[in-house]
This record gives C-alpha cells, sequence and structure tokens, in this order.
C-alpha cells in the first residue's frame, strides 16, 4: 500500500503542475514518505478517519491526512504555529496553515510587534473552497480577538463535517494569569468557542476562566472532575484538563467523555521545570497521533510522553534559549514512538 501510495504521489506531480498547492502537498507527501522509509525501512502510511457522529477514529488506508491548523506566526520564540507545522508533518500529516496575525515574538518578550491577519481569512477561505480543499481535522490555538473567532466559527461550518476533527486549545493564559493580550471578555468568548469543538484541552488556568472557577495550585481529584464537569456543559464532546498531577511526583491529562460519562487519565513522571510552548507542542502531537489513527488514549499518552521527553532535552542543553523548548532535537523520538503505536 505504501507503494502504491508513493507511486501515486509521484504521478499526480506530474499530472498536476499548474496547480501549486496540490503540487507542494504531493511533494510534502512524497518527502513524508521517505522519511518513514529511512526511520522504518517501509512505506507504511495507513490513516485514520475521524467520523463525528460516532465519534470513532476508523483506520483506512487513503493517502495522507491533511489538517489546518488556525494559530498565529510568532516569528522568534518556539510556540504556535512554528511549532505545529514542524511536529504534525514529522508524523506524517500534511499542515496547512492560517496565520491568525504575525509577532515579531510570543508576547512573552517585551515590546513585540504584532500585525493581525483577521482581513485575510475571508480570501484565504474564499480561494480554498473555490479550489475544493478539505480538512480532516481543525485545529486551532492561540486567536487575537472576538471577531477572529467569529470568522473561525464560520470556517468550521464551511470546511468542517462529519469526518472533520475539530481540536481547540483555547490558548490565552497559565499559571493563574491571563496572557498580556487577553482580558475576561475574551476568555468567555472562548468558552463559547468552545462549544463547538469535538475535543477541547485547556489547562487548568484556562479552564477556569472560561467556566468563572477560583484558580487553585494544589488541587485534588474532586476539584479536578468538578472542572471537567463544567468544562463539559460548555458544549464539547471531549474535554481535557492538561497539567494534572493528583501523585507525588507525577504529571499528566485527565478527561471526561461527554457522552459516555466516562473519566480517563494518563500521567508521566512530573519534570520540575516550566517552559513556554510545550501546550502547542502537547496539542500538535495529540492532533497528529488522531490523524495518524491512535486511539484518544494512545494520542494523548504519546503527547504527554514526548512533551516531557522534549523538557527534559531542553533542561540538559546549556545553550537552551529561555523562551521554548528544543522540540527540534526530539523529533526522532517522536517519529519512533508514533511508530511503535500504530
Ligand atoms: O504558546 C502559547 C502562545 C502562542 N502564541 C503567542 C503567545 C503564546 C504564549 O505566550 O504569546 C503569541
Amino acid at each position: 500500500m505504501g507503494q502504491y501510495h508513493s507511486n501515486n504521489s509521484v504521478m499526480a506531480c506530474q499530472l498536476s503542475k499548474k496547480f501549486k498547492l496540490r503540487h507542494a502537498s504531493c511533494r510534502l507527501a512524497w518527502q513524508t514518505d521517505l522519511v518513514y522509509y529511512l526511520c522504518f525501512g517501509d512505506f507504511t502510511n495507513a490513516s485514520s478517519g475521524y467520523n463525528r457522529k460516532q465519534r470513532t477514529f476508523r483506520r483506512r488506508e487513503r493517502p495522507m491526512k491533511r489538517v489546518l491548523t488556525i494559530q498565529d506566526i510568532s516569528c522568534v520564540g518556539k510556540c504556535s504555529i512554528t511549532v505545529a507545522l514542524p511536529l504534525i508533518s514529522a508524523m506524517g500529516v500534511e499542515t496547512a496553515i492560517l496565520p491568525s496575525a504575525v509577532l515579531s515574538t510570543h508576547t512573552m518578550f517585551n515590546n513585540f510587534t504584532v500585525k493581525d491577519l483577521t482581513d485575510q481569512f475571508e480570501p484565504i477561505c474564499k480561494h480554498w473552497k473555490d479550489e475544493g480543499i478539505k480538512f480532516d481535522a481543525i485545529y486551532t490555538g492561540y486567536l487575537g480577538s472576538k471577531e477572529q473567532m467569529d470568522l473561525v466559527r464560520h470556517i468550521f461550518k464551511e470546511f468542517g463535517g462529519e469526518d472533520t476533527l475539530i481540536f481547540i486549545d483555547p490558548v490565552m493564559a497559565d499559571h493563574g494569569k491571563l496572557y498580556p493580550a487577553f482580558d475576561e471578555a475574551y476568555a468567555a468568548e472562548n468558552a463559547k468557542l468552545c462549544a463547538e469543538a469535538d475535543i477541547i484541552v485547556p489547562n487548568v488556568t484556562e479552564a477556569c476562566f472560561m467556566t468563572g472557577t477560583e484558580y487553585r495550585e494544589d488541587f485534588d481529584e474532586a476539584y479536578v472532575q468538578d472542572l471537567l464537569q463544567k468544562l463539559a456543559k460548555l458544549g464539547a464532546k471531549t474535554v481535557v484538563l492538561t497539567g494534572i498531577g493528583l501523585e507525588e511526583g507525577k504529571n499528566g491529562v485527565y478527561g471526561l467523555d461527554t457522552v459516555s460519562g466516562e473519566y480517563f487519565s494518563y500521567s508521566n513522571d512530573h519534570v520540575d521545570a516550566s517552559y513556554h510552548g510545550t501546550g502547542d507542542v502537547f496539542s500538535s502531537v495529540s492532533v497528529g497521533g488522531l490523524m495518524r489513527g491512535l486511539s484518544l488514549h494512545d494520542a494523548f499518552a504519546l503527547a504527554a510522553d514526548y512533551t516531557v521527553e522534549t523538557i527534559r532535552a531542553t533542561m540538559e542543553n546549556p545553550d537552551k534559549p529561555w523562551y521554548g523548548v528544543d522540540f527540534e532535537t526530539t523529533i526522532p523520538q517522536l517519529v519512533q514512538g508514533l511508530a511503535a503505536k500504530l
């Protein structure tokens, strides 16, 4: 099958040279196959299909999945699109982007510049519609404004569907505080947007802002379950809290499937360090894993393990930048970890 897929890609390239986008995606498919070949000695690309009605991820043989991610480009800072694009691509999933804004750096730097790109959403999406472009998942992260969220809702309608996974990381806060660009009204809008999602993955701070809950650094299982129940009322189908450590020396995710009413959790060793962009690493790998056909549990486990591994690798680098994690050094482990779960 893999060999067939690869030949197909090369043929498609020859046939559709005038369509630049198709050409680019086909080149990416071919390159990804090559990475597989180098890593696993095999052209393997069994992709998944997500069914929104049945909420299942069925595995089927078809060419590479395509994810659209909508978030900012922070030119320097190792977050949002500059994390999602390399990680999801490395997992063998085509990654289309809709940049919400271009910033000189992320907002933890001083004096960063911002160019809002809201006015580009409509013409870009119209072109995609005209080209008949479809997405297997839409993954949103850091967004800029209520106006942008309204447009994102429209994009969910236009490009979403039964087989399209809507994954929202409501990026806006951490450690009990909103990021500099946001206020409580923005948090309320984010809560409304989350109603549209199949999966949401807030951290505890974001969950508290969206549900009007008092933020606590020290919490127990009852607090986490109460927070999940409040998140469930926002309307998403699966709600997952990140950064949950209920046992000494552990950290991980704790989620609720709102349809079955079942809780689930996965934890790993707690690493005593905090870096920017780790939430984006976690979300990107989760989306990539789901697109490659992993179950929810396996996708979140892969994402949690990879995030911890990346934090550890970063800590070991004497020249580490203060502003983000060295995910670049752990991409081979990500590809191997994914292969082991396929
Ligand atoms: O990693 C989250 C993030 C994304 N985008 C921008 C940010 C941050 C966190 O600070 O500032 C612009």
